[in-house]
């Protein structure tokens, strides 16, 4: 591991702010704030902030609704992120959304979270196909569930990207569950990381909590696909720790693997690491925790003085063909 001191307390500073961004979503939606639903990514951090750490800045990702760090670490404001929660038209759907559905900003090299499951998946294929046809040294890289690996979408996807060699890198979010669906009804095997054998390319099992070892084995990945070495597809080993979205009280997970993982909780582990390594001191720690609530703050007075979309503009920014059904209607009136 060749990461400075400075690099280690980065990677402290995004997976804290990620959990305080979180645990203030929860809180909005709590109070009802929150239009429509919303998800926790908690306990997911080491996965979206290891992982998104370690490309290079022209490089494009396609995280999905458990990868709130991906989307901080690529550069996406805090404000903007919140703005959208709130169906702000500050937001990165401009108020069409109010979660993590319609996330993304191809300024910072992030494709728009899509909610049909894993609808990302071949698109980075894609990306990665472009990449790869103008040999330009770029490496994509999505982020999936468990229960996405069922889909016809993530068999297709990685077959191609297979069999062309292309510079993908694919980091499945092993949390046990698909909404209700635990592991042992989704798929017949152990591990999904045995699956890339089928496709002829590497499959390697992480410990999703540890952000160091995600990080490592997705730098060793992405410095791979750079080289023209094909794709990876990483398992990470994680819990969903909170329902599907916050509606959801998931009575049906047994508490006894909720508190076995809670001893386990990635930005923790990764303090108590720091804490023993000598590299985070007291000072350092309060002085992240200080910058994580400044922006915290500023995101969310941002976020609700921002005025919702005007109705007029409904139809902005919305695709559609020229005199297709829908503009036949419009024009009917
Ligand atoms: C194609 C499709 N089918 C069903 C859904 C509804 N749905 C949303 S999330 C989800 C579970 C996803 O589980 P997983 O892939 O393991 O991701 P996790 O939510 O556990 O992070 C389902 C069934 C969907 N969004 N898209
Ligand atoms: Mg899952």
């Amino acid at each position: 591991m060749n990461l400075t001191d400075e690099q280690l307390l980065d990677i402290y500073y995004w997976m804290r702010l990620t959990r305080a961004i979180d645990e203030r979503i929860t809180l909005l939606y709590n109070q009802g704030k929150i239009l429509g639903a919303a998800f926790s990514e908690r306990g997911h951090e080491a996965i979206s902030v290891g992982a998104a750490g370690a490309l290079e800045d022209d490089d494009i990702v396609a995280p999905m609704h458990r990868d709130l760090g991906a989307y901080l670490v690529r550069g996406l404001p805090a404000r903007e992120i919140m703005a959208q929660h709130l169906g702000k038209v500050t937001g990165t759907s401009r108020g069409r959304d109010s979660n993590m559905h319609g996330l993304g900003d191809l300024s910072h090299g992030i494709i728009g979270f899509v909610s049909m499951l894993p609808a990302s998946l071949p698109v980075t294929v894609g990306v990665g196909l472009s990449f790869w046809l103008r040999d330009e040294g770029r490496v994509a890289m999505t982020w999936f569930g468990d229960g996405a690996t069922s889909t016809g979408k993530f068999h297709e996807g990685l077959n191609f990207a297979g069999v062309f060699k292309l510079p993908v890198v694919f980091i499945c979010e092993n949390n046990q569950y698909a909404y209700s669906t635990p592991t042992s009804r989704q798929f017949a095997i152990e591990d999904i990381a045995d699956r890339a054998a089928g496709y002829g390319f590497p499959g390697i099992i992480v410990d999703g909590n540890d952000v160091l070892e995600v990080y490592e084995a997705t730098k060793a990945a992405v410095d791979r696909a750079r080289a023209g070495g094909g794709p990876t597809l990483i398992e990470c080993k994680t819990m969903r720790m909170l329902g599907h979205a916050f509606h959801d009280n998931a009575e049906y997970v047994p508490d006894e693997l909720l508190a076995e993982w809670e001893k386990k909780d990635p930005v923790a582990q990764y303090e108590n690491a720091l804490i023993e390594r000598e590299v985070l001191t007291e000072e350092r720690r309060q002085e992240i925790e200080s910058r994580v609530r400044d922006t915290l703050e500023e995101a969310q007075a941002f976020a609700e003085e921002s005025p919702m979309p005007d109705p007029a503009d409904l139809e902005k920014g919305v695709y559609h063909e020229p005199g297709c059904y829908w503009e036949q209607q419009v024009n009917s009136d």
